[in-house]
């Protein structure tokens, strides 16, 4: 793969849900060498530290439930600003904080590919779809949610325009099993490309991948990818508070990267959802890195020539 200029930018965002503990991510990620890790592969990397939410006062929502909206909203400021301004001159790596922050992070990197003049991909690694609205949720927490702010559900009238829609036929979402019904009811009639755990247990989980891949590369498209702690099964990574048990296995999280990084398509990328407060002597933080790394090239052997592009 090309030499990258990783460029890390915490996101300590804990207000995507109730549970608190992801604000600790950042660090965790740090701790177990995320800098080390990818200079290590022979490429650059530039810490900026963790940003702040920007100070918004936004209206009450409509649905009392809704938690810390402000809060939700004033990372979606920061984080579209951050991705705009870090994308034309490296690969931003988001380390999350909850999966909120996919609606600032995903709609700058969705900005910053109109700028391009290039299509713009999402492929969401995570258990859930996070495809409700403010309106939509029934839980209030606002990590189930981004999917929906990208692609221009109705809604989110507080949050800040959206400056390019993400095309719902250009997101593929691997891993999925927990869909609530009001996102099912979305996601049956549309155009998402979805893979459940069955589809990755009956056809292994490199076809769609691979299929997917190949419709980015086919019109230069970027490419953003969103890695949910909880994509993984539980008991490889327990540091997360919305565990959901039959997840994918420490090799298919690794495959997933190695194409991934095979391709070469990748231009950002989220770790979310990691609590550290829950983690098992780091070992979900050790394995995110370890994920980081493959998708960046670290490998065992290399493939034959043949194999490779
Ligand atoms: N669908 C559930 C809800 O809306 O509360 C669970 C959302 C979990 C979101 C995590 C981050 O992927
Ligand atoms: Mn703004
Ligand atoms: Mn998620
Ligand atoms: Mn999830």
């Amino acid at each position: 793969m090309t030499q990258k200029h990783c460029i890390l930018v915490g996101a300590p965002v804990d207000c995507g849900k109730r549970r608190q503990g992801c604000l600790m991510g950042p660090d965790a990620y740090r701790t177990a060498g995320i800098a080390e890790a990818i200079t290590k592969l022979g490429h650059t990397v530039e810490d900026l530290g963790n940003l702040a939410p920007k100070d918004v006062t936004v209206a009450t929502p409509k649905n009392p439930l809704v938690h810390k909206l402000a809060e939700n909203v004033g990372w979606t400021h920061t984080l579209m600003d951050a991705a705009q301004e870090t994308a034309p001159r490296g690969m931003p790596i988001f380390l999350g904080g909850d999966h909120a922050l996919a609606a600032g992070t995903v709609a700058g990197m969705a900005a910053h590919a109109q700028k391009m003049g290039r299509p713009f991909f999402a492929l969401w690694l995570d258990a859930h779809s996070d495809i409700h609205t403010p309106d939509t949720t029934d839980s209030g927490n606002l990590h189930g949610t981004p999917v929906g702010y990208v692609t221009g559900r109705a809604g989110f009238d507080a949050f800040p325009p959206l400056p390019a829609k993400v095309e719902t036929q250009n997101i593929c979402m691997i891993g999925l099993r927990s869909v609530d019904e009001a996102e099912h009811a979305v996601l049956a009639g549309g155009d998402v490309e979805l893979v459940d755990m069955r589809r990755i247990d009956e056809e292994g989980i490199s076809t769609p991948l691979k299929a997917f891949l190949e419709r980015v590369a086919a019109v230069d498209g970027m490419l953003h990818v969103s890695l949910d702690v909880d994509f993984l099964d539980p008991s490889v990574a327990p540091a997360v508070g919305t565990t959901v048990p039959g997840g994918a296995t420490v090799r298919e999280g690794h495959l997933v990267m190695e194409i991934l990084s095979d391709s070469d398509l990748v231009t950002s990328l989220d770790l979310v959802e990691l609590n550290p407060f829950l983690d098992d002597r780091g070992t979900t933080a050790n394995l995110m890195v370890d994920l980081t790394a493959s998708l960046l090239g670290r490998r065992v052997f290399d493939r034959p020539t043949r194999d490779k592009k």
